[in-house]
């Protein structure tokens, strides 16, 4: 195994055959009946290297350098090495860190002030897909998640499930799973369960890892897609999809990704998701930015919210 560092262009050296890889969908990006099929068919869409790498390179470097404020990161690498010193990060008391994110709230929250992290998802390339996807207009919800997946010992992989309880609102939302560096299987990225979307709303159970909750899946429901993901690729999925991550093997790096949502602006939303994913304001997060393009632009839309049913997130036993 070569070094998993993610400023090279080396791409995955994993040795392990994919045995049902995604399928990519860059030739389908501007028909929308094509797109609507396939993602009827497998429950997610692929796009191998729609964003340009430099862009996610420059992206990485700001969450690193958030990283190297706490004094995580190794000393002698480059501004894109995701080498973690364990030892230090272990030294973090377990209940000041975010399980479902990586790193301790403070450090999250520096993230959170990022005007680059709110400012990407906004991207031409990913604003003209999700139009494609539902010819209609397009919300970007304002509540991005970065994943800053450590080895600090409380954390485990993102256990399988929907994200339709979690953010409710419409079931035509969108995750776009994004990794800021290369990423291959064994840096643990997002598996996904093949055409899990058919299945509707899947009765969870309580499990460790983030969101706390997962999908009891059948013993039958086996057909996870994957790949060992580069700098450039997009994953993206509707909210009744179940997906995963992998188990990082390479526990003294950092694993950078981040989960957005898109949906069309006709269809209702949740008001969480115009919150943001941090125990923190709007204001303070928009604190050190430089344009005021982008603050509370969800405002101008007239958007219908839909109510948050607490049942969704209820356990209760699904029948195989
Ligand atoms: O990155 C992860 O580990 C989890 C991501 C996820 O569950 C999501 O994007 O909805």
């Amino acid at each position: 195994m070569t070094n998993p560092l993610v400023s090279t262009n080396e791409g995955s050296d994993d040795s392990c055959e994919i045995s049902n890889r995604f399928t990519d969908s860059m030739d389908l990006l501007h028909d929308s009946e094509a797109l609507r099929q396939r993602a009827q068919e497998d429950g997610y869409l692929f796009f191998k290297g729609l964003l340009p790498r430099q862009e996610i390179l420059d992206l990485r470097k700001d969450f690193l350098s958030v990283v190297d404020r706490y004094g995580w990161r190794k000393p002698g690498q480059d501004a894109l090495g995701g080498e973690m010193d364990l030892d230090l990060l272990n030294m973090v008391p377990d209940e000041q860190i975010r399980s479902d994110i990586g790193v301790s709230e403070a450090a999250y929250k520096d993230v959170q002030k990022l005007e680059s992290f709110h400012r990407f998802p906004h991207h031409d390339r990913l604003k003209a897909l999700y139009k494609e996807l539902f010819q209609d207009e397009v919300l970007v919800h304002p509540r991005h998640i970065a994943r800053m997946v450590t080895g600090h010992r409380v954390m485990v992989p993102t256990p399988p499930h929907q994200d339709f309880p979690a953010i409710q609102g419409s079931t035509n939302t969108w995750t776009a799973w994004i990794p800021l560096g290369d990423c291959p299987r064994s840096m643990g990225g997002l598996s996904v369960l093949r055409s899990s979307d058919r299945l509707g709303y899947v009765p969870i159970t309580l499990s460790k890892g983030a969101g706390g909750v997962a999908a009891q899946t059948c013993p039958w429901e086996t057909d996870w897609a994957e790949t060992d993901f580069e700098a450039g690729d997009v994953l993206t999925f509707p909210s009744l999809t179940i997906h995963k991550a992998l188990r990082c093997q390479h526990r003294q790096f950092i694993r950078l990704s981040m989960d957005i949502r898109y949906q069309p602006k006709s269809e209702p939303v949740e008001i969480k998701s115009l919150y943001p994913h941090a125990d923190i304001e709007w204001d303070d997060i928009y604190s050190n930015w430089v344009d005021d393009d982008l603050k509370y632009y969800w405002e101008k839309d007239s958007l219908t919210l839909d109510e948050w049913n607490p049942n969704l997130l209820q356990p209760s036993r699904r029948i195989c």
